[in-house]
């Protein structure tokens, strides 16, 4: 039999697509930037049958790109160009395999959404506290491949916070059951983070056991004009400061990227007049009965020192839900005005005014009419620094410029202290610049891992490292 049927035969009839029309949803980035040829797309059931594909595709040399809910915003989801890999798609994968309320955990197969594991864990009066806007279609699988992000990361920590154990079927089609659920272990070295923020390059996450938390009793949520990035970072550290709450959310965005996601939301009304201030925040604070009164104070002490121009507070749920959809619609926004360039940056808090200034200027330069779509978790200091074409101009023509602002927008950060990317991986994106920004040392320990779990270079090759 050919590489192909054993494959098929390994799935059965309902686990794999190879028409082209169906294939294309699979082997085409979210933002339509990447993507190459596949033989065919594996569905498969079961950590089992992965471990077979795996092994079936070792033996044949073929390359395989795990995928999950394919929302990667660096390509790192889909085959490259040069094309031939294998895609595995962990959506059948969707169980939730088992919940322990009185250890605070639940354990998922890869391919649950995002969504799906925050519901089941409010259903049992619990939170998974992962946020991302993406949260309908990403999965767990590829949330932790990439170490994802998000909006709740000063208050809870990124994804590889959130997890205690996992399940992975390496590179040979071995499996290594880590499923373990415990909160202190230092039996030798922590194998799971390895694999967490690895990209799918050394093996496939398909099951973890993730840590819950209790759910906040009382939730504040407000909207705030300010007058600079410097009164944004002075008003963080300002609510920073108080022992009478928890400090779940700071977005920052800029005018520009909410007048994107108000055009796109068709023109509804903004929680406050756009034209107010250049810059606004997405607070979210989290406490006790008493919250309101602490939020208030709050406002109240930022005004004084000159950090507010202007706020609302959400008066019931469903408008504070409106405040983070006029957020999370920025991203697709932007996509959909075409013709941008995403810097994914992280810097020290303190000099994230510095680099916005610096980076704004320096984009200018190249592109004097460019928009600068600047938004994002500045409570964790990271922006999405986004230079977008002016209106009139073409997008390929403004395209021509992203290499060089790319590298002067990443040459800034890292001049700073800075990442190139803060949340969103390296993928094929990023790949060809991180030489420029790792050590030497860092790069060589990065390839001694990459060869040790898979000399052959078969999973996710060309992602985060070059192929050769
Ligand atoms: P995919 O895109 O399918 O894959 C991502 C990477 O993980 C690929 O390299 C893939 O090969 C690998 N992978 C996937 N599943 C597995 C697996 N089971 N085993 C091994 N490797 C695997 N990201 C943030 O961090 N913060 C945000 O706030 C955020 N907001 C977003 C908002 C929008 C509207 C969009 C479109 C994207 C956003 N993202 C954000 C980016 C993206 O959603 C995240 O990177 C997410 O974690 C990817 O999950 P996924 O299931 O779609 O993975
Ligand atoms: C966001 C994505 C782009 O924060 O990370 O909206
Ligand atoms: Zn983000």
């Amino acid at each position: 039999v050919t590489a192909l049927n054993r494959l098929k035969a390994i799935v059965g009839s309902h686990g794999w697509i190879e028409t082209p029309a169906d294939v294309a949803r699979y082997a085409t980035d979210y933002r339509r930037l990447y993507g190459g040829p596949t033989p065919i797309v594996l569905r498969p059931g079961s950590t089992a049958e992965v471990a077979s594909i795996v092994t079936a595709c070792a033996e044949a040399g073929l390359a395989i790109v795990p995928q999950g809910g394919n929302t990667s915003l660096v390509g790192g989801s889909v085959p490259t160009a040069h094309g031939g890999e294998v895609i595995l798609s962990l959506e059948r994968m969707n169980r939730i395999r088992a919940f322990a309320p009185s250890d605070a955990t639940i354990t998922v197969e890869a391919g649950c959404t995002l969504a799906a594991v925050q519901a089941a864990a409010a259903e049992a009066g619990q939170l998974f506290p992962l946020r991302l806007g993406s949260q309908g279609t990403c999965q767990i699988g590829g949330n932790l491949s990439t170490n994802a992000g998000g909006s709740n990361v000063l208050h809870y920590g990124n994804a590889r916070d959130l997890v205690l154990g996992l399940e992975v079927v390496l590179p040979d089609g071995t499996v290594w059951d880590g499923l373990r659920a415990l909160r202190k272990d230092n039996t030798g070295y922590n194998l799971k983070q390895l694999f967490i923020g690895a990209e799918g390059t050394l093996g496939i996450i398909t099951a973890a056991v993730l840590k819950l938390s209790p759910q906040p009793k009382a939730v504040e949520t407000a909207f705030l004009a300010v007058p600079d990035v410097d009164a944004a970072v002075a008003l963080l550290n300002l609510v920073k400061d108080s022992a009478e709450y928890g400090v779940t959310a700071f977005e920052l965005m800029s005018r520009a990227s909410l007048d994107l996601a108000q055009a796109r939301l068709a023109g509804g009304r903004t929680p406050l007049p756009l034209e107010a201030a250049g810059w606004f925040v997405l607070l979210e604070i989290v406490g006790g009965g008493t919250l309101n009164d602490a939020l208030m104070a709050l406002l109240t002490e930022a005004q004084d020192r000159g950090l507010l121009l202007d706020g609302v507070v959400a008066g019931s749920l469903a408008q504070a839900e409106e405040f983070w959809r006029l957020r999370e619609e920025i991203s697709d926004a932007q996509t959909a005005a075409g013709g941008s360039v995403r810097c994914d940056i992280a810097v020290p808090i303190s000099r994230m005014a510095d680099f916005i200034t610096a980076a704004s200027l320096a984009v200018r330069e190249i592109v004097p009419e460019v928009r600068i779509i600047a938004y994002g978790h500045v409570g964790d200091g990271n922006v999405h620094f986004n230079p977008l074409r002016a209106v009139e101009a073409a997008p390929e023509e403004f395209l021509r410029h992203a290499p060089a602002i790319s590298h002067v927008v990443d040459d800034i950060a890292h001049a700073l202290g800075g990442s190139i990317s803060a949340e969103h991986g390296v993928g094929q994106a990023k790949r060809d610049e991180l030489p420029n920004y790792k050590s030497p040392v860092e790069l060589d320990l990065f390839r001694l891992i990459k060869r040790a779990l898979d000399p052959r270079n078969t999973m996710n090759p060309g992602k985060l490292l070059a192929r050769s």
